[in-house]
């Protein structure tokens, strides 16, 4: 395809994403994940036009929400009554699951489990499960990318899930404006292990199964966290991590956490927190972004084969190191 005809192309996709085309959206967030470098290049020129149509049509930044906590506890039903809740209040609603810790555990954590029987047949909502695992440059770098999409498309919410296991936490936290940590009902020791690891990025935390034959122990631990809240310290200075009871199965405290997100948004935006961190994420997002393009540089690189060959037999008849062999290519990489 020419030049000229190309760009019309992609202004026409961002054209229908732009008018809320579910087909165009998740078109675009195939190219996106895609690890084809033919398939980047086209979802680095369709990026960077949705980037600059959001920049010149100023649309309303979307407001992000994590939403973490251990397998099992509740997060996609949690996501789905949240979901059905806003939706209600006039938003139009997105989730996407991200899977940082994928690379350990095969991708196998999020999977399809996000089937969210209800919010799927939405016509305002719209759900994207766990991106592929290979994406160069990693779920984060893309996970924004598909993000700043669905906030061209219109999406006025964005839920995120992941899996928390004590490591993903910072990652995901990084990417939202709030981060929303679900609990199970348990012990006061598994609350210990709890803290010590996740709170610190807590900005909502909820005790969630708070029904039937859970309720007691939920209420247990609900009253547990309430009475060690004064240890949970927040970057938000004077700023009370509120602690709610919430059953995603019978829809009660799901209101009331929603409140408790948007009086967090509300306190962060008016003393600048909200614009620090967005800067913060942005700046994030291009120190990712110049690592995928350098990974992107170094696999597409054809000039340097001869040299890579050159230096993989010298390391492998024991004339250089791996290390000096590797440090010899990505010092001639620069140098060209
Ligand atoms: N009683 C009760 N059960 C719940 C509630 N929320 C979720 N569950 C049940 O807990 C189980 C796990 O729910 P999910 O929503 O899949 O949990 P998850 O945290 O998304 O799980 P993973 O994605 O596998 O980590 C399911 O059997 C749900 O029906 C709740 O509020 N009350
Ligand atoms: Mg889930």
């Amino acid at each position: 395809m020419r030049k000229n005809s190309v760009h019309t192309a992609i202004s026409k996709w961002i054209n229908s994403i732009e008018k809320g085309q579910i087909r165009s959206l998740s078109r675009a967030i195939t190219l996106v994940e895609s690890t084809c470098i033919e398939d980047q290049n086209r979802a680095r020129d369709l990026l960077d036009g949705a980037l600059k149509r959001l920049n010149k049509n100023g649309h309303t930044p979307t407001i992000r929400v994590g939403i973490s906590g251990p397998p099992g506890v509740g997060k996609s039903s949690y996501i789905e009554s949240l979901g059905m809740h806003l939706l209600s209040l006039g938003f139009r609603v997105c989730v996407l699951a991200v899977d940082p810790s994928s690379r350990v555990s095969g991708g196998s954590i999020l999977g399809d489990k996000i089937r969210m029987e209800r919010l799927s047949t939405q016509v305002n909502a719209f759900i994207r499960p766990s991106p592929s695992q290979q994406v160069l440059g990693g779920v984060t770098h893309a996970t924004q990318s598909i993000m700043s999409l669905c906030e061209l498309a219109g999406y006025s919410v964005i839920l995120i899930e992941t899996v928390g296991i004590g490591q993903n936490e910072g990652a995901v936290a990084d990417m939202v404006d709030c981060f929303v940590l679900l609990n199970q009902p348990g012990s006061g020791d598994e609350l210990q292990g709890i803290k010590r690891g996740v709170l610190e990025f807590a900005d909502v935390l909820l005790v969630n199964k708070m029904d039937g034959a859970t309720k007691y122990l939920a209420q247990q631990t609900l009253q547990s966290l309430r009475s060690t809240s004064q240890l949970i310290t927040h970057s938000l200075k004077n700023y009370q991590v509120p602690i709610i009871g919430v059953s995603s199965v019978e829809e009660t405290g799901i209101s009331e956490s929603w409140q408790a997100v948007t009086k967090f948004l509300e306190q962060a935006t008016s003393i600048g927190y909200y614009e620090h961190k967005r800067q913060m994420q942005q700046k994030q997002w291009f120190k990712k972004l110049s690592e995928f393009y350098w990974l992107q540089y170094l696999h597409s690189a054809k000039h340097s084969t001869p040299l890579k060959n050159m230096l993989l037999k010298e390391m492998q008849s024991g004339k250089i190191s791996i290390l000096e062999a590797a440090q010899e290519f990505t010092r001639s990489l620069l140098n060209n």
